[in-house]
């Protein structure tokens, strides 16, 4: 390669990278995908903290929904989306959970306060997440409500709090990923860039768990303030 190609190729990558919103420095960190930006950084919290999150959760738990496109209500049952989860509201929130926040908006730079509330889900045998996006659609009434609430979901966080013994991989089939759930890791994915334009290859979802139970806690950021 020429001096003069090898520069010009230098100042692209800077460019690329300087414009990534990937940490850097991060032991423990592995990119997935640069664009759009995946990456898990394993260790995140240790085990003790994924079992105060499993442990509050439990008892809260109720049959998971997905956003009312209609915008009547806040959730509806689905048959794509059979695990069961809670809210840590902010009544419910307590030093761990304040913890996490914290380390997620510190390790991606996406202030705190534009977090939705950490959901904890759990995944029984057979039950899934079938591959869907977290943004919203402007175009349904649906959309348009929850976009009221802070803009669009910047940023999926999902931290494995318990690994089934079997199944229950995050998959990403337009990137062809599979992720297998580690406790502890934290996996991060950007929904949309800066000004809400949305990533289409970010279609995702939760196999099948075979085997086992599966625990995540998720964390949604917004583009503004979570109300
Ligand atoms: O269960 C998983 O691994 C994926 C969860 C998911 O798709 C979500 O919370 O949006």
């Amino acid at each position: 390669m020429s001096k003069y190609l090898r520069i010009f190729f230098s100042f692209f990558t800077a460019i690329f990278y300087l414009e990534s919103r990937i940490p850097t420095d991060i032991p423990d960190l592995k990119i997935l995908s640069r664009s759009p930006e995946i990456y898990i950084v394993e260790n995140f919290v240790d085990k003790s903290v994924c079992e105060h999150l499993i442990h509050k959760a439990r008892p809260h738990l109720k049959q998971s929904t997905v956003v009312d496109e209609t915008g009547k209500s806040y959730g509806v049952i689905n048959s794509g989306r059979t695990s069961s989860d809670m809210y840590f509201h902010p009544m419910m929130q307590d030093k761990i959970v304040g913890f996490v926040e914290k380390k997620i908006a510190s390790l991606t730079g996406l202030a705190q306060k534009n977090g939705e509330w950490i959901q904890v889900l759990c995944y029984k045998p057979s039950q899934e997440y079938k591959p869907h996006y977290d943004f919203f659609n402007p175009q349904t009434a649906g959309g348009i409500e929850t976009l009221k609430r802070g803009g669009q979901r910047v940023a999926t966080c999902i931290l494995y709090l318990q690994e089934p013994l079997s199944g229950g991989e995050t998959i990403f089939p337009l990137l062809d990923l599979s992720i297998t759930p580690k406790r502890g890791a934290l996996l991060v994915f950007y929904n949309c860039d800066e000004n809400g334009q949305v990533f289409y290859e970010t279609l995702h979802g939760g196999a099948p768990v075979l085997a086992g139970e599966k625990w995540i806690a998720t964390r949604w950021i917004r583009q503004k303030t979570f109300t």
